[in-house]
């Protein structure tokens, strides 16, 4: 059996037509529709570009080589009706090719991924950058920021400066998507997760929840109705003058978060062995076993309780167990960041005695 001429224009056709899709996916114009308002926007449009480019150029031969043969390969008038084609068996050189075509392909297409999930994924966390935390609610999101009582409705970032955004959620999961940030994170309760980048233009944009969340869900995007959050990314003095105006705004709002219990906690009976357990997988991505200037995100607890030159607890109120606990139990948001309360932090009351005996027994 051999290929004809035919087959030969067919394939240059489907070659020219693969390239134009090509083309047009490597200059498709996405940001006129969709800006890039962070720097690892653009690492997430290339592994899109690829993708289409790839799977437009693959589905005009697969489709066009099954009209062509359709064509082709017909039934002429003069053959019999129940005529059947030549059957072909067992070609070596034409499996070899399309093993290896795809698993080249598929090789390739991992590395590429992997090296920008690696570039996006916030696994190195940078030491200076703005730490900012959203929290999601039915069906609306608050932000907390240092140096700001309380929260705040809206997101405010300065342009260009480096922000690290932790998110968790007051009562289900939600899902922090801003698609002109290409970059989406889910908010679930107990779990602290986080995302890196820096934003690179200025401009109002949408905030969308992605996860079905309840009743209201479709309400958690911005502008419906119209109080609900937007990502504003400013020039620094604009950034300085809406900071200045939420910090007055909020001067006397409480900085504990508010939680269903707020009853006190019993702290007898405290198991150090457990709560030291507990640490290393609720508390030790933010807090160092170290001294109180060791800072991670939040500060360094070694001596938290037994510290003469740490008298007090960043809440302002002498060092007990008994504080210790409320801003475990609480949250605490002030000028070092944002400590995640109760429910953000998922722990029980059992667990926050066994956390504070651990941390008095440091010495
Ligand atoms: C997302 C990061 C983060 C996580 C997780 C976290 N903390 Fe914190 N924590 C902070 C920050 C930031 C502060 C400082 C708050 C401030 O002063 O603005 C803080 C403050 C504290 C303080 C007060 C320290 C002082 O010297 O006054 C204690 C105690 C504390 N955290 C314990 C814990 C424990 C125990 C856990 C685990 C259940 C935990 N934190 C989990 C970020 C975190
Ligand atoms: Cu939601």
């Amino acid at each position: 059996m051999r290929l004809d001429r035919g087959f030969w224009t067919a394939t240059a056709v489907l070659t020219v037509l693969a390239l134009i899709v090509i083309f047009w996916w490597v200059y498709a114009p996405i940001t006129a529709i969709m800006p890039e308002a962070v720097d690892k926007a653009a690492q997430i449009d290339a592994l899109y570009r690829f993708l289409a480019a790839s799977g437009s150029a693959l589905f005009v031969y697969v489709v066009g080589y099954i009209v062509y043969f359709c064509v082709a390969f017909r039934r002429r008038s003069s053959h019999a009706a129940d005529a059947i084609g030549v059957q072909i068996h067992d070609s070596h050189k034409l499996e070899f090719w399309w093993t290896l075509f795809p698993f080249l392909f598929v090789v390739g297409l991992a590395i590429i991924s992997v090296r920008i999930f690696y570039g996006i994924e916030p696994i190195n966390m940078p030491s200076n950058s703005l730490v900012v935390e959203g929290l999601g609610h039915q069906w609306y999101y608050t932000f907390r920021y240092p140096g700001i009582n309380g929260e705040v409705k809206q997101l405010h970032l300065p342009l260009n400066q480096q922000v690290t955004l932790h998110v968790s959620s007051y009562d289900v999961i939600h899902s922090f998507w801003v698609p002109d940030m290409r970059l989406k994170v889910d908010m679930v309760p107990g779990l602290v997760n986080t995302l890196t980048f820096t934003p690179t233009r200025t401009g109002r944009y949408n905030i969308v929840c992605t996860e079905f969340c309840g009743t209201l869900h479709g309400d958690m995007r911005s502008g419906t109705p119209n109080d609900k959050a937007y990502l504003f990314i400013d020039t620094p003095a604009q950034y300085k003058s809406w900071y200045d105006s939420q910090q007055k705004a909020n001067a006397n709002a409480s900085n504990e978060i508010a939680v269903a219990s707020s009853s006190s906690i019993n702290l007898t009976g405290g198991d150090v062995a457990a709560g030291k357990a507990m640490f290393q997988t609720k508390c030790s991505a933010c807090h160092a076993v170290a001294p109180f200037e060791q800072k991670i995100v939040g500060p360094g607890l070694k001596g938290v309780l037994h510290d003469p030159s740490h008298p007090n607890l960043v809440d302002g109120e002498k060092a007990t167990p008994e504080d210790v606990a409320k801003i475990l139990q609480n949250g605490f948001s002030g000028p070092l960041g944002v400590m995640p309360n109760q429910t953000a932090n998922g722990i029980s009351d059992k667990d926050i005695a066994n956390l504070v005996a651990y941390l008095n027994s440091l010495k």
